[in-house]
C-alpha cells in the first residue's frame, strides 16, 4: 500500500468513527421509549377557562387517555375514567380534561398538605423537553391541580409552594362527568421562587414540550387509591414521573 492509500484508510477510518459517535450522540435520548407523541392544535381566541368546554377549537384537539395505572389496585369504569385535550396561544398552554370520578374528595384542607393524596389532577411539563430529575428544580414543573382550583408543586427549598399565579383553574360537572379546563403560563427552567419578575415565555408553532398529565383518585382512604397517568411506565417504580421527566410524553405545538 502506497503512503498515499494508507492516509486514505485512516482517514476513512477516522471518518467513520466519527460518524458513529455523532449518531450515538443523537441516538441517546434522555426519554423513556414509546412516548406519546400529541399536536396541540393553535387557537386563535383564547378558551374562556370556565368547565364548559363549548369553544370550537376543542374540537379540533384529539383526545389522549389517561389509563396507564401506576399506583392502587384494578379500578372499574364507576371509579375512574379520564382523558384530555390541549391547545394553546402565543401566551399559554390550555389542556381541557373529562373526568369521571364515583366519589370527589378534598379533605386535606391545607393546599399544601398531602396534596397528592386528595382528588387532584396533575399537569407536568417540561419547557424545554429536555427530560432529566426534576424534583427540587425547575427543570419541569408537577402542577397538582387541587378540587379548589390551586396548583401546587415543590419549590427549590423542597417545600410545597402554591404556583396558583401560573395558572387559571375551574371545572364543572357535567351529568356524570368532571369537565375540567386550565391555562398555563410556561416558564423555562431558569424560574427562580424567591423573585416577583419571573417572566413567561412566548409560545410558536413547531415548539416540542414535554408534557405527562395524571389523576390522583381518592375515594375515602386515608392516601390517593390509585395514580393513573397518561404514559406508560414500565418497570421498578412506575409513579417515577413525579421526579423523572424523562418519563413525559412529547407535546408538539401545531399550527
Ligand atoms: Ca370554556
Ligand atoms: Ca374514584
Ligand atoms: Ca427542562
Ligand atoms: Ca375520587
Amino acid at each position: 500500500m502506497t503512503n498515499n492509500r494508507l492516509l486514505l484508510s485512516a482517514l476513512k477510518r477516522v471518518t467513520f468513527l466519527w460518524a458513529m459517535l455523532t449518531f450515538s450522540t443523537y441516538a441517546a435520548d434522555s426519554h423513556d421509549q414509546d412516548r406519546t407523541h400529541y399536536y396541540a392544535p393553535f387557537a386563535s381566541q383564547a378558551p374562556k377557562v370556565d368547565g364548559v368546554a363549548n369553544e370550537s377549537v376543542w374540537q379540533l384537539a384529539k383526545w389522549q387517555q389517561l389509563d396507564n395505572r401506576w399506583l392502587g389496585p384494578e379500578y372499574s369504569k364507576e371509579d375512574f375514567q379520564g382523558r384530555y385535550k390541549v391547545v394553546w396561544t402565543k401566551n399559554k398552554l390550555y389542556l381541557m380534561a373529562e373526568i369521571i370520578d364515583d366519589i370527589l374528595i378534598d379533605s386535606h384542607r391545607d393546599p399544601l398538605s398531602q396534596y397528592w393524596d386528595d382528588d387532584c389532577l396533575e399537569i407536568f411539563i417540561d419547557e424545554d423537553f429536555s427530560g432529566g430529575d426534576h424534583q427540587f428544580n425547575h427543570n419541569a414543573f408537577a402542577y397538582h391541580f387541587s378540587l379548589d382550583n390551586q396548583a401546587i408543586d415543590i419549590g427549590t427549598d423542597k417545600q410545597a409552594r402554591s404556583y396558583s399565579h401560573h395558572v387559571e383553574s375551574q371545572w364543572k360537572q357535567a351529568d356524570d362527568k368532571v369537565i375540567w379546563e386550565l391555562s398555563i403560563d410556561i416558564y423555562t427552567d431558569e424560574y427562580q421562587d424567591l423573585v416577583t419578575d419571573n417572566q413567561s415565555i412566548t409560545l410558536s408553532a413547531g415548539k416540542i414540550m414535554g408534557l405527562m398529565v395524571a389523576y390522583c383518585d381518592n375515594d375515602g382512604s386515608e392516601l390517593r387509591e390509585n395514580f393513573i397517568g397518561s404514559e406508560s411506565a414500565p418497570g421498578p417504580e412506575p409513579d417515577r414521573g413525579w421526579k423523572d421527566a424523562g418519563l413525559f410524553g412529547k407535546l408538539i405545538l401545531a399550527k
